[in-house]
């Protein structure tokens, strides 16, 4: 028996919280430039498909893309610049109307 190794484990768990929201924008702003091929801080519908077809997906419907746009563009200029990719990103989930 060896109570000495369980009492050395407990520690870890401190190192654990506050950093859960930046880790969340920091991955969501990876993907972004991930997806902002030509870098003008602005997703249009062509780099979001490019983008799904190159991580491997299926290839995501134009109406899929458009639906993505239309939720992400809360300022109506038809693409999705890094603040309304975080916004939609970072909640985690797609609100529906
Ligand atoms: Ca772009
Ligand atoms: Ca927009």
């Amino acid at each position: 028996m060896s109570p000495c190794s369980t009492r050395a484990r407990r520690p870890t768990r401190a190192r654990q919280g506050g950093t859960a929201m930046a880790t969340a924008r920091e991955a969501a702003e990876a993907e972004f430039n991930r997806f902002d091929t030509d870098g003008d801080g602005l997703l249009t519908a062509d780099e979001i498909r490019q983008a799904n077809q190159a991580l491997g997906g299926q290839g995501a419907a134009e109406s899929e893309i458009e639906a993505f746009i239309a939720s992400a563009d809360s300022d109506g200029d038809g693409m999705v610049k890094l603040e309304e990719f975080v916004a939609l990103v970072g909640h985690g989930r797609h609100e529906k109307a």
